[in-house]
């Protein structure tokens, strides 16, 4: 066994070891995203920001005519008979073809709890019945970092779908990452279906879309093949939203099934050379996203702890005018009692103060006692009301004005410092290995 490990070509050994790194790199970020204890989608929850973890894989979605070669590229491409192929005009549904420790097939329901961000599709009623997943243990290629989804053979005329495929398979592009129409020379090359779906999903996703001459073996000799190629370019040129300048359609064919020994050039490479290249782009793209998001959230940190900082020092303002307030409301009235009994109650006064204090009082108090002896003495049942009146007032507005905000507790400040802390330091710090592991496998250690 160990023998013939290493016998493999070092070509071979260099593809293996550059395929654990990428798949571990997009692994690490998934996990740093769905942690459940200190995952980004959770910490950004908690601070108000939805955010989406990224994919382990990228998904390719195969669309094309019945019979185009679909499922036969992607069993091409495993290198396993995993989907059916060759099948009468039956109805086929869709298929999630992916890697995994053992080979099954799984029911419609599975595939929707394997797949949780799939469940929207059982809003198209009937495809949940016509659903299923094959998952093969084949390392071939690139396979264990995508997932293919095969769709149903698409025909013209009376075929009838046992649920809507054309939004089933709209709703399926908006989640691919790639792709792929075929065309094939024999079949029902320009079925008016195909078309109009590829028309659809062109809109919003034409940057994702690459076309193939799908079986180019049997095109015939080479003026044939131009002769197909010309005629579904041209008719797919008819379309206004798909009239793009320097249309590709590479011919490709599964190489083992040209039996008839065209001497067609097969493009197939380029094919994987696409998903390869896709594969990469959203490597970078997640770790960018990934210091993209840890900013995010230490920005929203920031925020927070900036306004808790405004709200605490308001709070100190509000206590401050409150106290003045209540201050004022105790003093004022206590002031204006004390002189109008100086000036009205005199015997009284001097038994409770003694002499003393009342000439003191008296020369600091002597005007305004002097202004209540002007009022008359009628009037001094509303002149108590009024004070009454006044300190109730004055302690209303200090209640009102010393209104404070709810400031963040000691602990959850720590606990915002922390999530900063965690975000900017660890998980970019980790981002950044993770970047030098990706770039390590095209470049020489000494150019990092
Ligand atoms: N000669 C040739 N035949 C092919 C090729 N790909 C698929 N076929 C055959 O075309 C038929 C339909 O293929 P299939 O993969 O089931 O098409 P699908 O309906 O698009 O999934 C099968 O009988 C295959 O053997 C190819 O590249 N060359
Ligand atoms: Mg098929």
């Amino acid at each position: 066994m160990s023998g013939k490990v290493k016998q493999k070509s070092s070509a071979t050994a260099a593809d293996s070891s550059t395929q654990s790194i990428n798949e571990k790199i997009l692994k690490e970020c998934h996990t740093l995203y769905i942690d459940p204890d200190n995952g980004l989608v959770k910490i950004a929850e908690s601070l108000g920001l939805t955010l989406l973890a990224p994919r382990k894989k990228i998904s390719v979605l195969l669309i094309g005519n019945h019979s185009a070669g679909k499922s036969s590229f992607i069993n091409w491409y495993v290198e396993e008979k995993v989907q059916r192929t060759g099948v009468a005009i039956e109805t086929q549904g869709f298929s999630i073809v992916t890697s995994g420790r053992k080979r099954e097939s799984l029911t419609g329901n599975a595939t929707l709890h394997l797949y949780p961000h799939f469940e929207p599709l059982r809003q198209i009623e009937g495809v949940t019945d016509y659903l299923t997943t094959e998952i093969s243990t084949s390392k071939q290629k690139r396979f264990n970092l995508v997932k293919f989804i095969d769709t149903p053979g698409l025909v013209d005329g009376d075929m009838q779908y046992p649920f809507d495929v054309n939004r089933a398979i709209l709703w399926l592009g908006d989640l691919a990452d790639l792709i792929f129409v075929f065309f094939d020379p024999i079949g029902q090359a320009l079925c008016k279906r195909t078309l109009n779906i590829v028309e659809e999903l062109s809109n919003d996703h034409s940057e994702i879309m690459r076309f193939y001459l799908s079986k180019a073996d049997e095109a015939g000799d080479e003026s044939d093949r131009q002769r197909v190629l010309m005629q579904i370019v041209q008719e797919l040129c008819k379309r206004p939203n798909l009239n793009r300048t320097g249309f590709e359609m590479p011919t490709i064919y599964v190489p083992n099934m040209n039996q008839k020994g065209s001497s067609c050039v097969n493009q197939i490479e380029e094919v994987c050379q696409d998903i390869e290249k896709t594969i990469n782009q959203t490597i970078q793209n997640t770790l960018n996203s990934l210091e993209r998001d840890c900013d995010q959230i230490a920005t929203l940190v920031e925020e927070k702890l900036q306004k808790n900082m405004k709200t605490s020092s308001e709070n100190l303002q509000a206590r401050f005018r409150g106290a003045s307030f209540g201050l004022l409301g105790v003093f004022i009235p206590f002031l204006m009692l004390t002189t109008y009994l100086i000036s009205t109650q005199q015997k009284v006064m001097k038994d409770i103060l003694g002499e003393n204090i009342l000439d003191t009082l008296g020369i600091y108090l002597g005007p305004l006692a002097r202004g209540w002896k002007a009022i008359p003495v009628q009037y001094s049942t509303y002149i108590l009301y009024f004070i009454f009146g006044f300190t109730l007032i004055m302690l209303l507005i200090a209640r009102y004005v010393s209104r404070t905000k709810l400031t963040l507790s000691r602990k959850e400040k720590r606990h915002l410092s922390e999530i900063r802390e965690f975000v900017q330091n660890t998980v970019k710090k980790k981002k950044e290995s993770l970047y030098s592991d990706y770039l390590k496998q095209s470049v020489a250690d000494h150019d990092l």
